[in-house]
Order: structure tokens, then C-alpha cells, then sequence
């Protein structure tokens, strides 16, 4: 039954609708069956493509806001109103917004006759529903926020969730973009974004995030098998869609899967460990499905929390940060007495160590590939040149031609300005050059080694010596060490514990690399030397220096100088 107002006249309803739009947060229309001419509140205007307040062909104008996929919908909805078939319009569809994104909105109206001549006018609202689904334009995936509505609102009622989640990135996208440009890079990702749809069936629900990115929840009991399963499926999928464009571009994705049981993990956290894991994926070449891995990702929470902890350090004054010193010994003549009391100590190696309360005593070998990754090893080894380097001058005053090693890695090298800084640290520690050698392993030069080779010129120049260290691990070339012009190789200690400890292959190699070492006008430096009967089992191949825990553990330059550094001018230094 339709209404019928026949005192009031649709200019009236006009200027009712003005004055209490401010009062809603629903947009009010009104639309003349007749005439089409059509009335919104301004807020409407506001979002949505349509014309301010009053307009005319308000039937037209209406259906421009509807998205094309509920175009037909809408239409037919409307017809059945205008030609009176119906005195209800209502309607779910995807309105599109002024920036052209797609929300949910709810339309609703009724019919009602006004004034004299009984105009049948449709009355209403369009309101954003409650579930405003946001579809990303290229894949009609809803987004990133509607993932984290649908997972939060399935932990409002449940707060131990079973199912799994997959996050998927195209491998190379950059790549592809560049090569074809970014309308047929788009092209592609609405083929993957189809794929992807496509191997679904039922398992997961897709979500479009950022850039290239796909993730796929399902939050009713799948397991990683599930997601397996999944993930064959869209490579099948893939290769479909390869082989329709004709393998003009070939295109592979990467995914990471974490999968849960009962589990109370919220959303930030189980998109952490899904970015964490495709991550992985990544790593291993791409076009790969990585499932968690929790011992994996503990390992790298602790790195990034150690990384915090590092930053921090270093704008604190580099606190924490502190070099140990393991004493190097003469090793044609060990001992400076005769009842072999006091080593003969020629210099050190100095070790970095970084130590805090919640991490204890950290290796160099899980904090200086942070450094390095972080680039922060810059500042830190200008604190390890002039730290030690001073430390040198001070040991100096009391034994003149002492001697301290630094290690510097290749990655250091390439990160920072090394050779200037080392520059600067010996100009202000007025440190003798010829009492610091530089310590560099061979690994990480493999393709240029003459990057390496001018490397050692440039410290030769400054008067520093080089060393060559570990050699005998990894990639030891033997071709090249005679252009290094480096002062000393030193022998790692896996490779002469192993001949010490009776190894008849590692003794001979050990020997003739030696013999091979002197040939070339090299020192030789043992390392690993753990207990006294080592001594004689390598003296025999004459090499000029031992280092080792017999002789001394790295320790701290208090602990250093208590031990090993003497005033006592009776041994005729
Ligand atoms: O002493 P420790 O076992 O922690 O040393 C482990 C490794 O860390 C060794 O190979 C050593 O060369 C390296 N290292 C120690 N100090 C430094 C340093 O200051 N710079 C670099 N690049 N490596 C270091
Ligand atoms: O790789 P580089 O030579 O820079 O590192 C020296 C490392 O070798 C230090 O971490 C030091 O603690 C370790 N080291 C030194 N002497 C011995 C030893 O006698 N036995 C063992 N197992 N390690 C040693
Ligand atoms: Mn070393």
C-alpha cells in the first residue's frame, strides 16, 4: 500500500531532507518516478560521484555509483520501482567512491505519493553496511583490512584458533615490471590473483595486501597439508595461465604457510611469523612453499632483539662493546727462563666481544653478521681501530715492539671506508704502524682477488702488515698467495687440532704448506695449540708463531697486561 501525503509537496520534502541530513550518518535520497529528478543529502556529494543536491536523469545518475558487477542487479531493481511494480527498493551492493574504490553499501527506499497531482516518489537511504568489504581494484579481492576484521572477529568468538595461514609473493615482480611496464605487470598480477581464486576451492579465503602480495586464511581446522595442497594447486594453476599467454612472460610465486591448533596467537604476531616464513621461501630461490619453521624463528627474534640491543650500544657509547686479547708467542723460542715459567709473548690477536645483561657474552659470529647486515659495523670498527690501536701504545711504552692483530671481514671491507678509517685511528692513537697487522680470510674475494690484492697494498702503503687467517678453511688458493705480499698465513685451528690429534693426512698438508709458506717469504702462525704436547708435534715443521688456549685464552686488557705484559726490563726486550 502506498503512502499517500497529499498536503505536502516534494519541494517540502527537499528542504526536510536538508535539514536533518546532518542529523544521520546515512546518505537521504529522493528520486521522482516521473520526472526522474533526483535529491541527496550533500554528504552523499561528498562520497560518492553524484551531482550536487538536486539533478536531473536521477535514474542514470544513480547507476554510475553502482560497480559494474552489481550494475545488472541494480538496474533491475530500480525498473521494477519506477514502473511501479514494486514499492520497496532494497538492495546490498558495491557502491563505487569518489577515489574509485569499491565499498558495500546498503540501499534502501519506499514509494510515497505526494501532493495534489499523488507523485510517487521513492524516499530513502544508502548507508555503509557494517561489513564494509574493501575489494583492491585489480584482483576484486577484498584487503588487508577486511583480513584483519574477518581474523579478529573469529577471535572475538573463539580465542583458540585452528587453520592455517599462507601468505604468497610473486617472485621478480620488479623485473617484470621493468621489462614489459607496469599496465602488463598489472595484467599478470591479475592472472596470479585469478590463480589464485581458482585453486582455493573451498580451502582458504584470498586477501589482496600490499604490492604483490597475497595472503589466503583459512580459520576452520586446515593444517599444513591443507595449505600444501593449496599451494600444488596454484602452481598447476600458474602453469596454466603461463601456457595461455604463451609463455610470453614466465612467472613464479613464493609462499610461506603457518599453520595453528588450537592456537592463541593474535594477528600482528601470525603476520609476522607468515612474513618471516615466506622470507624463507625467498631465500632458498623462490618458487617455493615454506612452511614455519619455530626454532627458525626464535633464532631470528632473538637476532632482531640482539640487533636493538647493538643500535643501542653504539649510540651509548659503544657500551658492551669490548676487545679480548689472546696472547701470540714466539714459537722458535717460547719460553723467555729457563724453567719455562714465563711465555715469550710478542703481541695479540684482539677479539670483539659485545656482552649485556640479557644476552651474556655474544660471539663475534652472531653479532658481527648483524653489524655488517646493518651496516652499523661502520661505527664499530672506527671504535675497534682506535680502541685497539691505543690499547697498543699503551702496551708499546712498556714493550716496544709489541704487536696486535685485527680481524676485518670482507663484508666490513666493502661496507666501509676501512682504509681511511684506519688512517684516521693511527694518525690519532700515533699508534707505530709496524706494531698492527690486519687479519683478512681469503673467503669473499673468490671472484676478484684482485680487489683483495690491492686491499694489502693499501695497509701495506700505510705501513701496516697483512695476515692471511683461517687459512686452510673454505677457499684456501695457493695460486695467489705469492701476489698478496701478506706478512704471515695463519693456520686455523680446526685444521692443526686435527693434525695434533694424530691425522696423518692433515700433518703432511700442514707441513708442506708451511715449507710452501717460507718459499714464499711468508710467516706461519698456528693456531689452536691446547695443550703442551702439541708444542713438539709442530715444532718440527718450524713455524715462527703459536696461538692457543695452552698458551692463553682471550681475555680482557686488564686480565692481558696482569698477565703477559711486563715492565720487567730483565727479559731484554
Ligand atoms: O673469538 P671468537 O671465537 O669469538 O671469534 C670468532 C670469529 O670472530 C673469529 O673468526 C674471529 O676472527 C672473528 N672476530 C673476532 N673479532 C672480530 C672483529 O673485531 N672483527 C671481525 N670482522 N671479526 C672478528
Ligand atoms: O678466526 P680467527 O682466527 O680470527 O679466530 C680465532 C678464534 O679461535 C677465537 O675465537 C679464539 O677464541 C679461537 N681459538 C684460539 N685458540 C684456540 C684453541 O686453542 N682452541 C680452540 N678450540 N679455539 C681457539
Ligand atoms: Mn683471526
Amino acid at each position: 500500500m502506498v503512502k499517500d501525503f497529499k498536503d505536502i509537496s516534494v519541494n517540502s520534502l527537499e528542504l526536510f531532507v536538508e535539514a536533518v541530513s546532518d542529523c544521520t550518518d546515512s546518505f537521504l535520497f529522493i528520486l521522482d518516478t516521473k520526472n526522474k529528478n533526483g535529491f541527496v543529502s550533500e554528504q552523499a556529494g561528498a562520497i560518492f560521484n553524484l551531482p550536487e543536491k538536486k539533478f536531473t536523469h536521477a535514474d542514470e545518475v544513480f547507476k554510475r555509483i553502482v560497480s559494474r558487477e552489481d550494475e545488472a542487479l541494480f538496474s533491475m531493481e530500480l525498473d521494477s520501482v519506477i514502473s511501479g511494480k514494486k514499492d520497496i527498493f532494497n538492495l546490498n551492493f558495491r557502491a563505487l567512491t569518489k577515489s574509485a574504490t569499491s565499498i558495500w553499501v546498503n540501499m534502501r527506499g519506499k514509494l510515497i505519493c505526494f501532493g495534489e497531482e499523488r507523485r510517487p516518489v521513492l524516499v530513502g537511504r544508502i548507508e555503509i553496511t557494517d561489513n564494509v568489504i574493501q575489494l583492491d581494484e585489480l584482483s576484486r579481492l577484498p584487503t588487508e583490512v577486511q583480513l584483519r576484521k574477518d581474523f579478529d572477529q573469529a577471535y572475538r568468538t573463539d580465542k583458540k584458533l585452528s587453520g592455517f595461514m599462507i601468505k604468497i609473493d610473486v617472485d621478480k615482480m620488479g623485473e617484470i615490471n621493468e621489462r614489459h611496464g607496469p599496465r602488463v605487470g598489472d595484467y599478470i598480477l591479475s592472472l596470479i590473483s585469478d590463480a589464485i581464486k581458482e585453486s582455493l576451492n573451498g580451502l582458504a579465503t584470498a586477501y589482496k595486501m600490499n604490492s604483490d602480495e597475497f595472503v589466503c586464511l583459512n580459520l576452520n581446522g586446515g593444517t599444513a597439508d591443507d595449505a600444501k595442497v593449496f599451494y600444488q594447486r596454484l602452481k598447476r594453476a600458474l602453469a596454466e595461465a603461463e601456457q595461455r599467454i604463451d609463455y610470453e612472460e614466465v612467472f613464479t610465486v613464493s609462499a610461506g604457510a603457518v599453520a595453528f591448533y588450537k592456537d592463541t596467537t593474535q594477528f600482528d604476531d601470525l603476520l609476522k611469523k607468515v612474513i618471516f616464513t615466506v622470507y624463507s621461501a625467498k631465500n632458498r630461490g623462490g618458487n617455493n612453499l615454506a612452511l614455519f619453521d619455530a626454532v627458525n624463528y626464535s633464532k631470528h627474534l632473538r637476532s632482531l632483539r640482539l640487533q636493538e640491543k647493538l643500535r643501542l650500544a653504539i649510540k651509548n657509547n659503544f657500551e658492551g662493546f669490548e676487545i679480548f686479547y689472546q696472547p701470540v708467542v714466539d714459537a722458535k723460542n717460547i719460553y723467555l727462563d729457563k724453567d719455562k715459567s714465563v711465555t715469550n709473548v710478542i703481541g695479540a690477536e684482539g677479539l670483539m666481544r659485545y656482552s649485556c645483561p640479557e644476552f651474556g657474552i655474544v660471539s663475534p659470529e652472531e653479532f658481527i653478521p648483524i653489524l655488517e647486515k646493518t651496516g652499523l659495523i661502520i661505527p664499530v670498527s672506527r671504535w675497534l681501530f682506535s680502541t685497539g690501536f691505543k690499547q697498543c701504545v699503551e702496551w708499546n711504552r712498556v714493550q716496544k715492539d709489541f704487536h696486535l692483530s685485527l680481524n676485518l671481514s670482507y663484508v666490513q671491507v666493502k661496507k666501509s671506508d676501512v682504509l681511511s678509517d684506519v688512517q684516521m685511528a693511527l694518525i690519532s692513537s700515533g699508534v707505530k704502524p709496524e706494531n698492527i697487522t690486519l687479519e683478512l680470510t681469503e673467503s669473499g674475494y673468490m671472484d676478484d682477488i684482485h680487489e683483495l690484492e690491492k686491499l694489502v697494498h693499501g695497509f701495506n702503503s700505510l705501513g701496516l702488515k697483512v695476515d692471511i687467517d683461517d687459512f686452510g678453511t673454505g677457499y684456501s688458493n695457493l695460486r695467489y698467495l705469492q701476489y698478496l705480499n701478506a706478512y704471515t698465513l695463519k693456520l686455523d685451528y680446526s685444521f692443526v687440532s686435527k693434525a695434533t690429534g694424530g691425522d696423518e693426512g692433515d700433518s703432511y698438508v700442514i707441513k708442506h704448506i708451511t715449507q710452501m709458506a717460507h718459499e714464499l717469504n711468508l710467516k706461519v702462525c698456528m693456531e689452536g695449540i691446547e695443550v703442551e704436547s702439541d708444542i713438539e708435534k709442530l715444532q718440527i715443521y718450524e713455524p715462527d708463531k703459536f696461538q692457543g688456549f695452552f698458551f692463553g685464552r682471550p681475555c680482557t686488557a686488564n686480565q692481558f697486561q696482569e698477565k703477559y705484559i711486563r715492565s720487567d726490563i730483565r727479559f731484554n726486550r
